[in-house]
């Protein structure tokens, strides 16, 4: 490709206008120099179409596609007569049922697994965490003492399996919903059954001239999406926990700095951790050293990215390049010697860029392939001939390797790995393990609340800088923040995943941090693992003195840059189990409707959460640290606080007078 023709054609803007991420920068205006567009120079280059952006649109039948006018929504209906909140609420539930798909699909992924693994059709793979597997069993009322682990793990398995195939009833895990949450799931008729059933149910009754009242949508959207996050995702991440260890914290190097010039490097990016895993013990086959070494290597380096990434970052300490948006920068550097992935967040655009610094981009799953890249079948009962391959292939470009190479020198040094039962013996300490600690820190007001900051990256905003500005602008406020997916990531690229790092924070928050040797920020790993905070807001409820359902905690969500139809399962399953859940980059919704109505306020008003919208991240500061302190009052503990957040030069003002 000639740069200078695609420059004169198209507008290109400064890689620091729309990227926080310094090695990033570097690699697209390297790629520019080598004639290769990225996902960040389309963008700018692809105006979103203004009416699917407010989902005034709908293309589910041949009458149409019908276009509304967001300007005058109720001023005209599609030609089945649908009406804007029906045709929004409809392609918001299609994106609730795609998302849902794809964690419980992976989830399902998982527990096929753990069948094998427990019948021994699967030898590769073991039950590492028996503690965790017990503890699992027990939490969905499995009797596990002086019982052997198989006929414990047998029976998960088919408690579990209920997650996604039960028909009638209530999933497992609503074992671990606190009872009043669960009582307004009950009351509005949305506690899941099985996951395959409400996807299914969703999709038929988006279906033309099926469910035609924004509000039962709505209900079915809210039911679909707990399905995944107290189910699929919940189930992947237990699951995972059993097979491959329960993550604990571990020093870790983030940032394109972790490709090694004279290493074979390889990557592997996507999200279900079995055939990372299996790379692991590829990387570490005698025989494949001794071949890198032959080839003039020093040895094989295996890096991740994005959520299998943050999952084997956390667990094992493996070396992570980056998040969603620099998976196409990443392969500019001209170091990566093979690109493997499975499923989910993998841009096609990839395939132009391997091919431009000849890497191979190898699929590996049965369920994603792309037309131009390699595939190799991944197959749990012989794992290590498709990982062995990869290295094979990795080896082979190593000899071939283009001239220039350049590599961003940049390393962020950070503690990952904190699970919600390394929470748990952190505050506590192993014989008095528990959450009281943190809502001691709450209720006297040292934590102001707590938040979730999760979700992808996006280039539709300055990538990474949403995120960062928005965790510096809490911790600051004293809110403890939790963390998964690229915004983790984000976060450890800015310096924040350091104990030191307390030091950004509020004198409260800095304090407990201080004590505990914690940073002020905790990485839980991958999406499916947001289940993990799900799991710490029920310990918050159950422990006590901060009300009896999620509703009540001084807590928030938000994805800040999301982009994928995931985040939206993930926004509406915390919303309906609670949270107050603020997205930015755009929400795909009319204001002044109905519909948007139900979802940022009419929810709240039947004992859930509710949605909010803001692009700024100092706005979404501002809207989520308001709800913590609202709830903080409504909890009474609103002047503890005041009294906490007396500082010296009141102190002295009070002193003086
Ligand atoms: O599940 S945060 S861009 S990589 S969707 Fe994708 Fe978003 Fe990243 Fe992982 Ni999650
Ligand atoms: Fe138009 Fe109705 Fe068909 Fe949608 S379902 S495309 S609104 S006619």
């Amino acid at each position: 490709m000639d740069t200078k023709k695609v420059a004169a054609k198209k507008k290109l803007l400064k890689p620091e206008d729309f990227t926080i991420c310094e090695a990033t920068a570097r690699m697209i205006e390297k790629g520019r120099r080598d004639g290769v567009e990225t996902s960040f120079d389309r963008a700018a280059n692809m105006k979103p179409c203004p009416i699917g952006a407010d989902s005034a649109c709908c293309k589910h039948c041949s009458m149409g596609p019908c276009r509304l006018n967001a300007k005058d929504p109720y001023g005209k209906v599609g030609v089945c007569g649908a009406t804007i909140d029906t045709i929004m609420a409809r392609n918001f539930g299609r994106m609730v049922a795609a998302g849902a798909a794809a964690h419980t699909d992976h989830g399902m992924s998982m527990l096929d697994l753990f069948r094998d693994v427990v019948n021994g059709k699967i030898t590769d793979y073991e039950i590492k965490d028996v503690y965790k597997l017990e503890k699992v069993a027990q939490s969905i009322g499995i009797e596990t003492e002086g019982r052997e682990i198989k006929d414990i793990a047998n029976d998960l398995y088919d408690e579990l399996e209920r997650t996604y195939t039960q028909v009638e009833g209530e999933i497992p895990f609503v074992s671990r919903v606190p009872e009043k949450t669960l009582e307004t799931w009950r009351k509005n008729g949305v506690v899941p059954r099985g996951a395959m059933r409400e996807v299914m149910e969703l999709i038929h009754r988006t279906h033309m001239g099926v469910d035609q009242h924004y509000e039962n949508i709505t209900k079915q959207c809210s039911r679909t999406a707990l399905s995944d996050g107290w189910g699929g995702s919940m189930v992947a991440t237990e699951i995972s926990d059993i097979l491959f260890g329960t993550p604990s914290p571990v020093a870790v190097d983030v940032n394109m700095g972790v490709l090694k010039e004279n290493y074979v490097n390889i990557i592997v990016h996507g999200h279900e951790p079995n055939m990372f895993e299996s790379m692991v013990a590829s990387v570490n086959e005698p025989t494949l050293v001794e071949a890198a070494k032959a080839a003039g290597a020093e040895g094989i380096n295996l890096v991740g990215m994005c959520c299998s990434g943050a999952e084997m970052m956390s667990r094992h300490g493996v070396p992570h390049a980056g998040n969603f948006m620099s998976t196409e920068a990443v392969l500019i550097t001209g170091a990566v010697d093979a690109m493997c992935v499975d499923v989910q967040c993998i841009k096609q655009g990839l395939v132009k860029v391997a091919e431009c610094y000849g890497t191979p981009l190898i699929t590996t799953n049965p369920r994603c392939h792309i037309e131009g890249a390699t595939h190799i079948d991944f197959d749990d009962h012989n794992p290590k001939a498709c990982t062995d391959e990869v290295v094979i292939k990795a080896i082979s470009r190593f000899k071939n390797r283009p001239a220039e190479i350049e590599i961003p020198n940049i390393r962020n040094t950070g503690i990952h790995g904190f699970s919600y039962e390394y929470i748990n013996y952190m505050l506590g300490g192993t014989f008095r393990g528990s959450y009281k600690p943190l809502n001691d820190n709450i209720i006297n007001g040292r934590i102001r609340g707590v938040a979730g900051i999760v979700g992808c990256t996006n280039p539709r905003v300055k990538h990474d800088w949403v995120h960062v500005e928005l965790v510096k602008e809490l911790i600051k406020n004293d809110v403890l923040v939790l963390q998964t997916g690229c915004s983790q990531i984000s976060l450890a690229k800015a310096g924040l995943y350091t104990p030191e790092a307390a030091h950004l924070a509020g004198a409260g928050l800095q304090e407990v941090c201080e004590t505990v040797g914690m940073p002020p920020c905790l990485g839980m790993g991958s999406c499916v693992d947001n289940s993990r905070i799900l799991i710490a807001a029920s310990e918050m409820v159950k422990v006590g003195g901060l009300g009896n359902s999620i509703a009540e905690l001084p807590a928030a969500g938000c994805a800040p840059e999301w982009m994928s139809e995931k985040a939206i399962s993930i926004g509406q399953y915390f919303v309906a189990s609670g949270v107050y859940t603020v997205f930015g980059v755009s929400f795909p919704i009319v204001e002044e409707t109905k519909f948007h109505k139900l979802l940022f306020e009419g929810l709240e008003a039947q004992g859930f959460g509710k949605w909010g919208f803001a692009e700024d991240p100092y706005e979404i500061a501002r809207m989520m640290i308001a709800h913590i302190d609202k709830k903080r009052k409504e909890l009474g503990i609103d002047k503890a606080r005041e009294r906490i957040l007396i500082d010296m030069a009141d102190r002295r003002a009070m002193d003086a007078a």
